[in-house]
């Protein structure tokens, strides 16, 4: 039995926020019934069981971690941005488009520095960090983020290896984005940092507009680039994407451009001018459903989204193919 609540989550990254939940014939339960029947459960720091949250009142959480239920309401709206954000911007109907919520499991084990998506349980498992370098993983960007892989999973299911393993990575990082700025949160604004508000020290997991901020990623495209963590090879497409996006300058990021393999030059000597969030996100997202396969490489994802961006023109009122194709060349795949 489902009966849709109006609660509200007192979170620790995005301030406090409307939830849908259940309500019960003993009180409420984390769970929405208008999206999926998503719902969210406290592993109590184990890593099997855990149980279902529920409360007297409707109101969860505090904002900090001295409360359980705080991370919990961070990880269930997260699942509901998201879905939102597929279903009204992309036309699709929770991850595996068929209507059905994935569910969230918060408070994984003692200090787990990570979240991740399963298929197998088809859910989210969230760590709350070792306190030292990370805090709870439940920000909205890694929450949008693991849940795409999840649709990666069921539209192109590129291989998690190689290029196509820096492909999907980049789809992972490129929606969370997406989500985040979607969210419109005054307490966590949109930008192109991965993770940065889970991080004790500041700084970020990722950084879109110039992915060798963080010392590991590449910004260019270059022959050996697949040889890298699949989270490092990312970065050539993430880097394609703020460019393709917002231009190589704008208030998220200066960005360099490329010239022969992985060598930059100075923003300036390439200037792009983005054509904008909602157009690129429709050109990644109708490339990555019905164009790439488990094997696409970075010259695929290339093809795969010059042809996307022709067959939007109509919709999007504009063929933005060419500045596609040049914000490719900008990264070094020609
Ligand atoms: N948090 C990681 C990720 O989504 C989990 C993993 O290693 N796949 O990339
Ligand atoms: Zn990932």
């Amino acid at each position: 039995h489902t009966a849709a609540a109006a609660g509200t989550g007192r979170t620790l990254y995005s301030g406090n926020v409307a939830l849908t939940t259940n309500s019960t014939s003993t009180g409420y339960e984390l769970r929405d019934p208008s999206r999926g029947s998503t719902y969210t459960i406290d592993m109590k720091n184990r890593t099997s069981g855990g149980a279902i949250l529920t409360d007297a009142d409707n109101i969860w959480g505090n904002n900090t971690t001295s409360d359980t239920a705080s991370a919990a309401t961070d990880a269930q709206y997260g699942t509901a941005v998201t879905w939102d954000y597929y279903k009204n911007v992309h036309g699709r109907s929770g991850i595996a488009n068929d209507g059905k919520g994935a569910y969230n499991r918060v408070h994984y084990g003692r200090s787990y520095n990570n979240a991740y998506w399963s298929d197998s349980c088809f859910c989210m498992t969230y760590g709350d960090g070792d306190g030292t370098s990370l805090k709870p993983l439940v920000a909205l960007d890694v929450a949008g983020h693991e849940m795409t892989h999840g649709v990666t999973s069921r539209t192109a299911n590129l291989t998690y290896s190689g290029e196509s393993g820096g492909l999907n990575e980049a789809t992972s990082d490129i929606m969370g984005t997406m989500v985040e700025f979607y969210a419109a949160n005054t307490s966590d604004v949109g930008d192109y940092l991965i993770g940065d508000k889970v991080m004790v020290a500041g700084g970020a997991l990722r950084y879109m507009y110039k992915p060798s901020i963080d010392g590991s990623s590449a910004d260019c495209w270059y022959s050996g680039v697949g040889s890298l963590d699949v989270h490092y090879s990312s970065g050539v497409a993430n880097h394609f994407y703020f460019l393709l996006a917002e231009g190589s300058s704008s208030p998220y990021g200066n960005s360099p451009t490329c010239v022969s393999g992985n060598t930059r030059v100075a923003t300036g000597s390439g200037t792009l001018a983005g054509i904008g969030r909602t157009a690129a996100a429709k050109i990644w997202y109708r490339a990555l459903t019905t164009k790439m396969t488990s094997s696409t490489d970075y010259a695929g994802a290339r093809a795969a989204t010059i042809a996307a961006a022709q067959e939007l023109a109509t919709t999007l009122g504009a063929d933005y193919s060419a500045q596609v194709a040049a914000a490719w060349s900008a990264v070094g795949r020609n």
